[in-house]
């Protein structure tokens, strides 16, 4: 019923020439760099694009409440709990930007819902993994929310004007995390051998399932051509992962850490980090439903869906009401 299958559109990417005339102006206003807005033309598979894409990507920050979530109780001191609290709000207002994001291009906040909570819907595969000990919470920071800002950074220039302005905020918050995150881990790296084990556990844990958080290989993202075409993707899912692995092995070393990869090397003649091919027989398995907590979030999501009931109606009961003082007075 978890509708995360990788399947080919079998569509190619249409030559200027191929265009209708009006699908060959909003092409040309987007190789000119111009930001397409809410009321403008467009072509209905870039309207498409874009609702998936965020809404995946919204679902993910509600979902990816859910791992950090379960520490908030056991964070070991105020200061950390207080922070944990900050960020986990955080990743609930980046859910409600981006929803406000895709709603402008007519879908409803109510259907994206629906879609998450009936398994529809996509969300990163990285939330399916459990969170162990106290290292996870500095590993999703360090790492999960390191992925999630190369991913990111670039969609502040991609072509839909609400998508890109929520992630220049958004962008500014993970930097934050992504501090965070590594302090946890350098605090327990500095402290007894269990705590430093505790942290290399971590790392060996969310090492490979960071990586996949990219996407599927260049060979087997069936969207990019489409993508890099309406400015939505700038870099490729394999160009990311490899600016994150180089941006992060420095970090795992200064840290005192061992990335988990035999195949791991410095590579001198292109100045960029060799590396494993991760799991993607794993990677297909958690976007298919599959992985260790895919059932548990959703099941988490619906159970908060249901216990909010008596608010939503309350809220209507208010609305109906303020309704009928508003037609009595007039
Ligand atoms: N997980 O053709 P491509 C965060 C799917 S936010 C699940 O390459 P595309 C903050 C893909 O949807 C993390 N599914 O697709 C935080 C497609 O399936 P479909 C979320 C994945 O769209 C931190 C199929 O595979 N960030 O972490 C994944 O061109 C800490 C084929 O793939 C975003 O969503 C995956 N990892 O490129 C929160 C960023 N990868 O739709 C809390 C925006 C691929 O045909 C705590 N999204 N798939 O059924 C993107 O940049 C893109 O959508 C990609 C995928 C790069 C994720």
């Amino acid at each position: 019923m978890y509708a995360q299958q990788v399947k080919s559109t079998g569509k190619g990417v249409k030559s200027l020439d191929e265009m209708d005339p009006q699908e060959r102006a909003f092409q040309e206003r987007i190789n000119a760099g111009v930001k397409i807005e809410a009321k403008d033309w467009m072509p209905e598979g870039y309207r498409k694009t874009l609702i998936r894409q965020i809404g995946q990507h919204a679902h993910s920050e509600i979902v990816g409440q859910l791992p950090e979530g379960n520490w908030i109780t056991r964070a070991p001191s105020l200061e950390r709990k207080a922070i944990l609290i900050a960020k986990v709000q955080d990743e609930a207002g980046h859910g409600l930007y981006l929803y406000c994001a895709a709603e402008t291009l007519g879908i409803s906040r109510d259907e994206m819902t629906e879609q998450l909570l009936s398994g529809k819907a996509k969300y990163s595969s990285i939330f399916n993994y459990p969170t162990l000990t106290w290292a996870d919470i500095g590993a999703i920071g360090w790492l999960v929310d390191g992925a999630a800002i190369m991913n990111q950074v670039p969609l502040q220039k991609c072509s839909y004007g609400p998508y890109s302005r929520a992630m220049i905020r958004i962008c500014k918050e993970e930097s934050f995390h992504q501090r965070q995150g590594f302090d946890i881990m350098m605090r327990l790296c500095e402290g007894t051998q269990a705590q430093k084990d505790m942290a290399q556990d971590a790392l060996n844990r969310w090492w490979w399932p960071a990586l996949m958080m990219f996407g599927p290989s260049d060979k087997d993202s069936v969207h990019s051509a489409q993508s890099f075409a309406w400015n939505i993707k700038q870099d490729s899912n394999d160009e990311l992962r490899q600016k994150f692995v180089d941006q992060t092995v420095p970090q795992a070393k200064y840290l005192g850490l061992t990335v988990p990869d035999p195949d791991l090397k410095w590579n001198e003649s292109n100045d960029n980090y060799d590396f494993g091919e991760p799991d993607w027989s794993e990677f297909f398995a958690v976007i298919s439903g599959n992985g260790p907590c895919n059932k548990e979030r959703l099941a988490a999501r619906n159970k908060a869906w249901d216990d909010g009931a008596w608010f939503r109606e309350g809220l209507e009961a208010y609305a109906v009401k303020q309704d009928a003082l508003q037609d009595a007075a007039e």
